[in-house]
């Protein structure tokens, strides 16, 4: 078998997602790390975001489109249920995360906090101001979707959880996410729970250069 690259920074949240989907899958992989719009990312993607993969003539970009890949490739406990319905199911939660709640969490809220580009590095106040109400209503909404089985999907750990956690511990490093997260119960002790599962921690982002914690 050739060697599986996964090529982006460890501080991306879909990198994250890979690299949990691999360990749950018991699939070996190899980071070569790459920062978006870089040579090797932009050989791969259509519009230079990270991951992309390689595996042998095989490149692929889109983490759902990677994950799919190792799904389908490997042996291994299945990542998405192989069941229509359950099935259907975690590909909603993905796609209701990654057009809905990443854009407001990640690329609108933690961006104004990581990345502001304010003349002095502070927090860009209107930016972060203008997410929280949406993001008070989208906490609400995983709230009670976690709250009858600890899972987004049936009773067992999928896809769904894993692309929905990375962006979870991103929001306990800020403090208004933090807050929000805790204000959540349901939503708080699903995050705990599955973060503390060792594909979590394994892959738990590093800090931004240049930022503690
Ligand atoms: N839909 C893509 C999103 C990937 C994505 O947004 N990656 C971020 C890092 S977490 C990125 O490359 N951002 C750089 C940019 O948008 O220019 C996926 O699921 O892989």
């Amino acid at each position: 078998m050739p060697e599986l690259q996964i090529i982006g920074a460890p501080q991306s949240n879909y990198v994250c997602v890979f690299r949990i989907a691999c360990r749950v899958k018991g699939v070996p992989y190899t980071l070569v790390p790459a920062i978006p719009h870089s040579p090797e990312v932009d050989a791969i993607h259509p519009f230079g975001k990270i991951p992309v993969m390689r595996h042998g003539d095989v490149t692929l970009s889109e983490s759902r489109a990677i994950c799919f890949y190792i799904d389908h490739t490997f042996d291994g406990p299945a990542l998405a249920p192989r069941d229509p319905v359950e099935g259907a199911r975690t590909e909603e939660w993905i796609s209701l995360v990654n057009t809905h709640i990443d854009p407001l969490l990640v690329r609108q809220y933690l961006r104004a906090h990581f990345f502001p580009g304010t003349p002095d590095g502070s927090p860009d106040r209107p930016a972060i101001d203008a997410a929280l109400p949406k993001m008070e209503q989208h906490f609400a909404v995983l709230d009670r979707a976690v709250v009858k089985t600890g899972h987004l999907v049936g009773n067992s750990f999928t896809l769904a959880d894993i692309n929905l956690l990375p962006i979870l511990f991103y929001m306990t490093k800020m403090p208004e996410s933090g807050a929000m997260l805790r204000r959540h119960p349901s939503l708080h002790s699903y995050f705990e729970r599955h973060m503390s599962r060792p594909s979590a921690t394994e892959a738990t982002p590093p800090p931004f250069p240049g930022r503690q914690g």
